[in-house]
């Protein structure tokens, strides 16, 4: 039997729950998503569970559960599921589909806070972590960076300069899996119920990491791979474990590139620090590239604001106009498709 609310469950999901015709039926969360059916975490133990038609070909692909939603299931056999209903997913981790304009991918739902890891080692790159931070910010998921492999050599004061204009908004943990004591405040930040999902290239340290927090190895490492001869790609899922007396973690395979899927410029502005400037700029609707009286640009020249973090807001802004512009033809595309399906049904009642 598992206590679902050591996994999140809460009063907010029974209530919502409730507006689903389903509603009589079990509920579960799922804690790993295969190539053709489902992990779910229900009071009655782990089971594997399949989608109805319905819900498979209803539904665009990024709509489809994923790690962390919770879902209403029809039981049958021992330890098998059908799922009938997807709850409203809330703080939800998307990214831009590689190699697409518009298509997003859901990474993990019902998400609280997302650690943005990275290795103390060429991994670091504030450029990268900032682009975290505003997909993690989109969802209003807390984000938090974790910076690992602390024992190897690397320079504390070049990290803590190119992290100080984000620093203040968000924490920042230094860790090493060979030095248990520098865990004990990443531990502290987990709280049980809630749910941490955990992003970042492969190889910076994700899984060693989780496994050192639940002192036992949950996850296959690099190491533990290249020994049983697997080779170095370890994690190709994303999948849920429940941290014992604390919070629920999510590893995720490492994404080379973490494209926006956002269309929220004003999270861009407030995490670059720029809408404290911006509010002086002399045009309401000031793009801060090139207007007369543009305080943005002011601060860039006068030396206030780094010239980097501006030519990396303009950029991140500029990916983030596209993806909603795409977006927004992509709707009215499919828009005027069902609309001429529509007429055809009712050029051929006629
Ligand atoms: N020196 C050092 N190596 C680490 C640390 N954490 C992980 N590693 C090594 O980094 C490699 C990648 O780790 P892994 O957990 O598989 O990374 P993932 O791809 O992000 O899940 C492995 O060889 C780990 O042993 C650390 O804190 N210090
Ligand atoms: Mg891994
Ligand atoms: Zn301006």
């Amino acid at each position: 039997m598992n206590n679902l609310s050591l996994y999140g469950w809460s009063n907010e999901l029974f209530r919502l729950k409730q507006n689903s015709l389903h509603k009589h039926l079990f509920h579960g969360r799922v804690s790993a998503v295969n190539k053709t059916n489902y992990e779910v975490v229900s009071e009655r133990g782990l089971l594997l569970c399949e989608l109805t038609g319905n819900l498979l070909y209803g539904r665009p692909s990024f709509e489809l559960p994923c790690t962390g939603d919770w879902i209403i299931f029809q039981p049958f056999d021992q330890d098998k599921g059908l799922i009938v209903d997807i709850l409203p997913r809330v703080h939800t981790l998307y990214r831009r589909k590689s190699g697409t304009a518009s298509d997003k991918q859901a990474i993990a739902a019902h998400v609280d806070k997302a650690f943005i890891v990275q290795s103390l080692d060429a991994n670091f790159n504030v450029r990268r972590i900032e682009r975290f931070m505003v997909q993690v910010l989109e969802e209003s998921i807390q984000p938090i960076v974790v910076l690992t492999k602390s024992d190897l050599e690397f320079s504390g004061h070049y990290v803590n300069q190119s992290l100080a204009h984000l620093s203040f908004q968000m924490p920042v943990f230094f860790t090493s899996i060979h030095y248990p004591e520098t865990l004990l405040p990443l531990r502290k930040s987990i709280v049980q119920g809630q749910t941490i999902v955990f992003v970042g290239s492969s190889g910076v340290g994700k899984s060693s990491l989780i496994n050192s927090l639940c002192d036992r190895a949950v996850f296959a490492t690099s190491e533990t791979s290249s020994a049983s001869g697997k080779g170095r790609h370890t994690s190709t899922r994303r999948e849920m474990v429940l941290m014992n007396g604390s919070g629920v973690l999510i590893d995720t395979p490492g994404v080379r590139e973490f494209g926006l899927a956002t269309d929220d410029p004003g999270i861009l502005t407030a995490m670059f620090d720029v809408a404290d400037f911006a509010s002086s700029c002399r045009f309401a609707d000031c793009r801060h590239v090139d207007e007369p009286g543009c305080a943005v640009i002011a601060a860039v020249n006068n030396g206030q604001l780094a010239p980097e973090v501006y030519n990396s807001y303009l950029k991140l802004r500029k990916e983030s106009w596209h993806f909603s512009a795409s977006e927004h033809e992509k709707r009215k595309r499919e828009r005027s498709f069902s609309k001429m399906t529509e007429e055809a049904k009712q050029v051929k009642k006629r």
